[in-house]
């Protein structure tokens, strides 16, 4: 039921809880009141789905689809009301009923389809394109459950599932009449059509699962352009042969979208995860040429209407599928394909971690996906061949196949297969180039860009922190919220005194707001007067928790000894999952726990510092710890952080950057000046050269500082279970510590010791988070998606006045 006003939301409001629930205001609970409050929010934001779908087909628009196995949407509500504008009008109806708005919002679960930084940048992707009423849509999994939930039982990670659907998604909706069909096992059966001269190919004796969408609304801000996210999710088939066992297929279609990245250390695993890959991709582009076709006699011009941009390798099957479908079900021959095909996709880079580049063994893709994997042969002969005669050089031809040592490296299928390849921060695109994919570089320059990361600031700044919003508004006008390139207009004011004193005033409130959160929902209580310094991330050995707490711990013994020792108060604030089988990382976390629960029961030493884990870090988690934050730890070895995202939203509200030369942190310093954040530590050419001569060692046995924090790993201060952190003594020590955290120890400590000196000046310290704040134009998710488009997508902005 359509709503604009106060008294129509309020009639629409009463009259679908009645219809949907058969209740009245009193009668319903408060999870019935948010999924009704939401239907209605659906219902609005669909009806610009119609609108924009049907100017997209007149204008036979150009589309971009951001394939990605991850989406970290968080939760939705606020974010649509206050896009649409609705959220006044709704705040006010439900309070004449007694209902307060917060209540409903903080029913919803996150939507935590991801993992990390990439699911979360593809979600701050689709909020941009909305916005900036460009047509982009999202393709992806419905999963059952997201990641896992984290629970800290004994100070170490435990998993539970994260059952994001128990009341439903309130924003999908189900198209079972767009399903597509996908196929694995079988055989390919190869026959002779006399009349055409050409061999045909058939995908037989297959296994067929239907993938069915569930379509979510991407609601754009003051636009009617509204863009969707397709979720696929399988289901069984008709197709079924009668003789199979029927509960053995069922339970082979559940997992597929059981959840998120499940364990691929196992041979199951493995199939399970290449199905995941095969099925969205397959599914996604199966209902994009059926799109297509529906407005275009064939796929000649397919490049022309269709861009498909590839997050990370995970869904690098697609050059391999569209292929196919332009083979098998349109009789393409090989060339004119290829010549199109090659034109759709762009595939972008996100880490130059070696274990996180995936290689699929020949065996599982041949077994899975018969068809498909022939297909990726005769990509890698023809590529390997187009190698060769370019270079005459074998060698070549071996680092840059894409089977190779009976494996399928997906990143190099990705790179073949695109006309765009590009990393995600200056630093990182220079690695590639110069590093990672070298031989790529040199054989096709014109391939490689980069597209520096952003984050959207509706969500990450206008949504989540109204009070500095306002400030900002109050000072520089509201132009900012529609285009945030005026933010710059802020630098002019940094040294006004009551504008200084009005932004502490402001961090002080959201540190309260933070407070708040810990201690409703985890007990936990925090000073707010302390400084606050966080790390929020995924829990990897390069991005160097370890090096955090090793300080902290640092800290802990100066205090113990020098009964002299004095420091600003500050709050060590951690949020991280750990993946369930990474055992070093289950470790480090362990370790943040003990240090803190030492802490807390010392008098002397909770004085000064307090270590905060909080439980099950997402997007909420992120909502009110970024924005209460003094100091940004980004503190990874340089040269492994692709980018980093968290070091945008802490900037965009006002935290000082604590960080190495690595990812976006580089581009951060360069905008706002590198004696206006903490750098610190050695550089990734530095990193690089020392690689073969470092000696951990040399650094435990040199600096007594060090010695005393790593032997109090093994000494029994943090933990009773004997050995309880060898692991990671024995990861810095015997294993000679290859992130090189004990290398950079020493400029980290004196890091801390300058920041506290400056936070001591309290006006001097908020002149440099406003300067922050006013330098973060260029991490807005806006600019990075204007850069895709001008370099990579050439899709067209809708006309907003003609969305009617
Ligand atoms: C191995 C495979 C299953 C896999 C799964 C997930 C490999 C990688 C990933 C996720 C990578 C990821 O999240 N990378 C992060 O992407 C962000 C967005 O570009 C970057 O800001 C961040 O530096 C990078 O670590």
């Amino acid at each position: 039921m359509f709503f604009d006003t106060k008294e129509s939301f309020k009639q629409a409001f009463v009259e679908t809880l009645r219809s949907n629930y058969g209740k009245s205001i009193e009668q319903a609970t408060d999870v019935e009141k948010f999924l009704t409050l939401a239907s209605l929010v659906k219902a609005h934001a669909n009806s610009n789905v119609y609108k924009t779908n049907t100017y997209l087909e007149k204008q036979a628009a150009k589309k971009m689809y951001y394939f990605s196995l991850e989406f970290l949407l968080g939760r939705l509500l606020t974010n649509n009301l206050m896009n649409l504008g609705l959220y006044k009008v709704v705040q006010e109806g439900l309070a004449d009923f007694g209902i307060d708005l917060n209540t409903l919002e903080d029913i919803e679960s996150d939507a935590g389809l991801g993992n990390g930084g990439l699911g979360r940048l593809a979600a701050c992707f689709l909020d941009s394109l909305a916005t900036l009423h460009l047509p982009g849509n999202g393709n992806t999994i419905r999963y059952q459950y997201g990641l896992f939930k984290q629970l800290i039982t004994n100070n170490e990670q435990v998993e539970v599932p994260d059952q994001w659907l128990r009341y439903g998604n309130a924003w999908e909706t189900r198209h079972p009449d767009e399903a597509v069909k996908v196929k694995f096992y079988g055989d390919v059966r190869i026959t002779m059509n006399y009349e055409t001269g050409r061999l045909n190919f058939e995908h037989v004796n297959a296994q067929e699962v239907l993938a069915v969408p569930y379509d979510m609304p991407v609601v754009g801000a003051d636009t009617k352009c509204t863009n969707v996210l397709r979720m696929w999710s399988a289901e069984a088939s008709d197709n079924f042969p009668a003789d199979q066992d029927f509960i053995k297929y069922l339970n082979s279609i559940n997992k597929i979208c059981l959840n998120v990245y499940p364990d691929d250390s196992t041979v199951e695993g493995k199939y399970i995860r290449i199905k995941q890959e095969y099925f969205f991709i397959a599914a996604g582009l199966g209902s994009i040429v059926r799109e297509h076709l529906k407005q275009n006699p064939n796929l000649d011009n397919f490049a022309e209407k269709v861009c498909i941009q590839l997050n990370d390798t995970h869904p690098a099957m697609s050059v391999a599928e569209l292929m196919r479908i332009f083979l098998d079900e349109y009789n393409y021959e090989w060339d004119k394909a290829w010549s199109i095909v090659s034109k759709v996709f762009a595939y972008t880079n996100h880490t130059v971690m070696q274990e996180a580049l995936e290689k699929w063994p020949v065996e599982y893709i041949r077994t899975l996906l018969p068809r498909v994997y022939t297909i990726i042969e005769e990509i890698n002969r023809r590529f390997r061949e187009t190698v060769y005669n370019q270079s005459h050089d074998r060698d070549l031809v071996e680092r840059t196949a894409i089977i190779q040592d009976n494996q399928v490296k997906m990143a190099h299928l990705s790179i073949v297969g695109s006309f765009s390849v590009n990393g995600v921060a200056k630093l990182h695109s220079k690695i590639l180039v110069e590093d990672l994919f070298r031989d790529f570089f040199n054989l096709m320059p014109e391939k490689f860009n980069n597209k520096t990361n952003g984050i959207t600031q509706r969500r990450w700044l206008l949504y989540s922190n109204p009070e500095l919003t306002n400030l900002l508004e109050k000072t520089i006008g509201p132009e900012f919220k529609h285009d945030f390139t005026q933010i710059e207009k802020l630098e002019q004011y940094i040294d006004d005194k009551k504008l200084q004193e009005a932004f502490l005033k402001v961090k002080y409130q959201r540190k309260l707001a933070l407070c708040r959160f810990l201690k409703d929902n985890y007990q936990i209580e925090v000073d707010p007067n302390s400084i606050f310094d966080t790390q929020a991330k995924r829990l990897h050995a390069y991005k160097r928790q370890l090096l955090n707490i090793l300080h902290v711990i640092y800290l802990y013994q100066r205090i113990k000894q020098y009964p002299t020792f004095t420091m600003p108060k500050t709050t060590f604030l951690f949020g991280a999952k750990a993946a369930p089988a990474y055992v070093l990382a289950k470790k480090i976390i362990k370790l943040i726990n003990c240090v803190a629960e030492k802490v807390d029961n010392d008098p002397v030493a909770s004085k000064f510092i307090k270590v905060v884990f909080i439980p099950n870090y997402r997007v909420t988690v992120a909502e009110y710890l970024m924005n209460a934050s003094d100091v940004s730890e980004q503190i990874s070895t340089a040269g492994k952080e692709a980018s980093g995202t968290g070091n945008m939203k802490f900037m965009m509200n006002g935290a000082i950057t604590l960080g190495t030369l690595d990812g976006a942190n580089v581009e951060i310093s360069e905008r706002v000046g590198l004696e206006n954040c903490e750098i610190f530590g050695l550089k990734a050419n530095e990193i690089e050269n020392m690689r073969s001569t470092y000696s951990s060692v040399d650094y435990y046995k040199q600096d007594a500082r060090i010695k005393q924090a790593v032997d109090s790993l093994l000494d029994g201060t943090f933990s009773s279970v004997q050995d309880d952190f060898i692991d990671i003594y024995n990861d810095l020590i015997i294993r000679n510590d290859e992130y090189f955290v004990l290398a950079d120890f020493a400029a980290y400590v004196k890091a801390h010791e300058h920041i506290n000196a400056l936070y001591s000046d309290r006006s001097a310290w908020a002149r440099l988070c406003l300067l922050n704040i006013a330098k973060s134009a260029y991490f807005s998710s806006d600019r990075t998606i204007l850069d895709y488009v001008r370099d990579v997508w050439h899709i067209k902005a809708i006309d907003n006045s003609k969305l009617k």
